[in-house]
């Protein structure tokens, strides 16, 4: 066997229903970043109608996480955003982007799934800025940079034709996108082949963007969420340098075998250290959140020496 790209922590999970001071059936999903030197997490709970709202928790170390006494952010009722929120917000990711953070979430309601963009400073207020896709649009990752004066988005569209594929998206003003193009494919018979989506966002590394993105596998008992690596060009994201062959984590314990989803590991956030490792995020089965490590070194190395094409 391949040695683990991925050390799992030996307190996993990190964080569950039992440990939030209000009723939820679920912690998952959550975006992570450093904040003033502490780690702030922004985790999806299902609540017990099967409707999802976020929720924040602190931590010093990154790995003992202390929940808030309230939800964050919970299904706008004003508005536009109260149109297309109302079955719930899910799935968010956190990017800072010169001195702001920036929230992109998945949001629900009646006509279908579209990204919300919100932006914090400090973790106690939060502004719902946009809707920045139209239906049936999930996983927007925003690059931590910009690019020739212009914000970079992977986003993943659904299409019943090429199987759900990564895009990447560009704008001046965070609102309007476009530009869009095709980057990343799933590959037949492969752990990815069903779909791949967007998972954290990306890390810049000496050697290109490093992303680490989710892929799905159809079997007869249901499909398994695993998590790969791919690198983007540092200059032009839209090239992608690598993808690793080889997916760097699968559901193994038995929190991310059964759960509310059974066998998903499903990543939405990561933070690069100084010494090079880098701390990996992910929901254990739709229920429980878990972290791990992994040397940056080693997820670049995959993407360049053991790669599948991308498309
Ligand atoms: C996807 C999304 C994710 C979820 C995953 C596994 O379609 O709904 O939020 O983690 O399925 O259930």
């Amino acid at each position: 066997m391949n040695k683990p790209i991925v050390t799992r922590y030996q307190g996993n999970p990190i964080l569950t229903p039992q440990d939030i001071p209000y009723t939820v059936a679920t912690v998952h999903n959550a975006g992570v970043v450093k904040h003033d030197g502490r780690y702030v997490m922004l985790f999806r709970s299902h609540r017990e109608n099967g409707r999802s709202i976020l929720g924040l928790a602190d931590s010093d170390d990154g790995y003992r996480f202390v929940p808030r006494g309230e939800p964050f952010m919970t299904a706008s009722t004003d508005g536009v955003f109260g149109d297309y929120e109302a079955f719930g917000v899910e799935d968010p990711r956190i990017v800072r982007v010169e001195d702001e953070y920036l929230i992109t979430y998945s949001a629900y309601s009646q006509h279908g799934v579209r990204i919300g963009l919100a932006k914090t400073r400090d973790f106690q207020s939060v502004e719902r800025v946009a809707l920045i896709t139209q239906a049936d649009l999930r996983n927007v990752i925003i690059f931590p940079q910009k690019f020739g004066g212009r914000y970079v988005r992977l986003d993943r569209p659904h299409s019943e034709i090429s199987p759900w594929s990564i895009w990447i998206s560009y704008s001046p003003d965070l609102v309007h996108w476009g530009d869009s193009r095709v980057v990343m494919k799933p590959v037949p018979y492969h752990w990815d082949e069903m779909k791949i989506g967007p998972g954290a966002p990306p890390i810049r590394t000496a050697k290109g963007w490093l992303h680490i993105y989710h892929g799905v596998f159809p079997t007869m008992d249901g499909s398994v969420y695993r998590l790969g690596a791919a690198l983007h060009d540092l200059e032009d994201p839209s090239k992608i340098i690598g993808v690793s062959d080889r997916w760097i984590l699968q559901p193994e314990d038995p929190w991310e075998v059964t759960g509310y989803v059974h066998n998903v590991v499903f990543t939405c956030g990561a933070v690069p250290e100084d010494d090079g490792t880098v701390k990996i995020y992910w929901g254990g089965a739709d229920k429980v959140m878990c972290v791990g490590t992994a040397r940056l070194g080693d997820l670049v190395e995959l993407c360049l020496t053991d790669a599948r094409p991308a498309m």
